[in-house]
């Protein structure tokens, strides 16, 4: 079946509002003019999405892998368990003394009678109790849905409290579970907050002379570990990770970096914008996952500082990383090549883990984001065409302005003389580009769609999250998990690489799949029609 039949014979069997709204989030992929997807607006009710809560986006995510902050879930004990650290995001303290709160699940613990009479005195002794038992530098404070709509007043308490302490920050996030359509919104209250309240605290600086950040890498299964060795090796200094294995300190002088690197776009561009108005400080996009990607990015780096120092030596790294990865290409390929995968996944991962695929010689058949905006699938350039609805209003935009001392002409300066080069800045060409014509592209995809998808073209790797993996294991395809790297990783880099080719061509070439028959396949299942006006058609069975 055609991608196109597919792509209408799937949406024609919602009710026609819904088919409606869906169309317009699935289409055949043409890089050469790419169309405009619908994208970060709500999920239909009813329909089973992957997508998670605007708290998740912003406690789970964001927040979640920095080690030295008491983050406190204000809330019932459900969201905080759900946080606590089953995104994998690993963390090493500098040693065995220094802090490390992540092991912890810090919640206030609501309960019925907090919902009525208010939840800011529980808060309060919370924030408490955790200052006094830990001393911490900072501590944070994520509303969830219940707190929102009894009104507690997170930051008040937030500001009292610091302020009664004098030696540790204190800040709250009106991250509500319902703030949003996705946890795309989480992400966006994070970056306000952590930018407001942590950012630009710390203007030391050490006198090395390449001094980057790196934004949007989360240390998912140890993929930053791998990362800092590979700066390490070339002679550059990660001043900040946002926020794979990351501390507070480190983000109070993110601001005397020189340059941004943005990995995730999705989840971190609004630092790296406020970053560059207020501190005058370039990003420019990477991406570490493919042994390509990683070179490609490495060389970025010693373009930006033209030192011929750094550039040789970046030259040395890659060629000495690439023989590993092209042993390994060599070895796993033979097993991999020509077979097919699909990614659903998140707001950055379905487009970057397409890179590892081509390196396995494997085609993307279809792909698509959660939660992403339509820059992430058409590129930046469409910006100035997204109309803000009132979802998106919901979300705080902060008014940031140069500053008189810290701004850096400089970088500015050299920016600009790098663009006349042609050399990118502030761009995110994003994933339609770069997907082959013919692939098809689904946005916020629903269990339905999927199943479908996996019925027909039978991929022989489906990647998504641990929401999917049982549906799709069941029907006879391995899933691998791209949030969590199920039990493996780390992917990131070039030795990252290695261990995924390795993976993916176990999975592809593991009998048992063809073994196993659905449960549902051999029983009758029950069926049903929607009831509704002349278009109605009986849905699956
Ligand atoms: Fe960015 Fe992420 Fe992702 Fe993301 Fe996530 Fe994640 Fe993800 Mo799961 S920050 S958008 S909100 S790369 S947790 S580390 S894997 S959905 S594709």
């Amino acid at each position: 079946m055609s991608f196109e039949k597919l792509d209408d014979t799937m949406m024609k069997t919602y009710p026609t509002k819904v088919y409606r709204k869906r169309k317009k989030a699935a289409m055949v992929n043409d890089p050469g003019e790419v169309k405009e997807i619908q994208a970060n607006v709500r999920t239909i009710p009813g329909i089973i999405t992957q997508r998670g809560c605007t708290y998740a986006g912003c406690k789970g995510v964001v927040l979640g892998p920095t080690r030295d902050i008491v983050n406190i879930t204000h809330g019932p004990i459900g969201c905080g368990f759900y946080s606590w650290l089953t995104r994998r995001n690993q963390t090493r303290p500098e040693n065995e003394t220094s802090e490390n709160f992540m092991t912890y699940c810090f919640s206030t613990d609501m309960q019925d009678s907090n919902i009525v009479f208010g939840g800011e005195k529980l808060l309060k002794d919370a924030i408490q109790e955790a200052y006094d038992l830990f001393h911490p530098k900072a501590i944070a404070i994520f509303s969830t849905c219940p707190v929102g709509l009894i009104g507690d007043d997170v930051h008040a308490v937030a500001r009292e409290m610091k302020a009664q302490f004098g030696d540790c920050n204190v800040f709250g996030f009106s991250c509500e579970g319902y703030k949003g359509v996705s946890q795309s919104a989480g992400h966006h209250i994070a970056n306000n907050q952590i930018f407001k309240h942590v950012i630009g605290n710390d203007d030391s600086r050490s006198d090395s002379k390449f001094r980057v950040n790196l934004l949007g890498e989360y240390n998912i299964g140890g993929d930053a570990f791998v990362l800092e060795e590979l700066f390490e090796k070339c002679g550059i200094e990660l001043v900040a990770t946002f926020s794979g294995n990351s501390s507070i300190d480190h983000f109070a002088n993110a601001h005397t970096a020189d340059l941004n690197l943005i990995m995730c776009h999705r989840s971190i561009n609004y630092v790296a914008e406020m970053m560059e108005v207020k501190f005058g400080v370039p990003w420019t996009k990477v991406n570490f996952i493919g042994a390509e990607q990683s070179a490609k990015s490495l060389r970025k780096v010693g373009a930006y500082f033209e030192d011929p120092q750094l550039i040789s030596r970046i030259e040395e790294v890659i060629a000495e990383e690439m023989l590993k990865t092209d042993e390994a290409a060599a070895k796993y390929r033979p097993g991999t090549e020509g077979k097919t995968a699909m990614l659903f996944v998140g707001g950055s991962r379905a487009h970057h883990y397409q890179d590892l695929f081509a390196e396995l010689g494997m085609k993307t058949l279809a792909a698509g984001y959660e939660f992403a905006h339509r820059d992430d699938y058409e590129g930046r350039r469409v910006l100035p065409s997204i109309k803000v609805d009132a979802d998106s209003r919901n979300i705080e935009e902060l008014h940031i302005e140069k500053d008189p001392e810290r701004y850096s002409q400089a970088l500015q300066d050299r920016k600009a003389a790098l663009m006349e080069k042609g050399m990118e800045f502030s761009d995110y060409e994003g994933m339609m580009a770069q997907m082959e014509k013919g692939a098809l592209v689904i946005d916020d995809i629903s269990h339905y769609e999927m199943e479908k998808l996996v019925e027909v073209y039978k991929p022989d790797v489906f990647c998504a999250g641990i929401k999917e993996k049982y549906a799709v294991q069941k029907m006879g395809i391995p899933l691998k998990q791209l949030h969590s790297y199920d039990y493996g990783g780390p992917y990131a880099g070039f030795d990252g690489a290695v261990n995924f080719y390795k993976e993916i061509e176990r999975m592809v070439n593991t009998n048992v799949w063809g073994l196993i028959k659905a449960p549902w396949s051999t029983q009758s299942a029950m069926s049903a029609k929607y009831a509704r006006g002349k278009h109605a058609v009986a849905s699956h069975t």
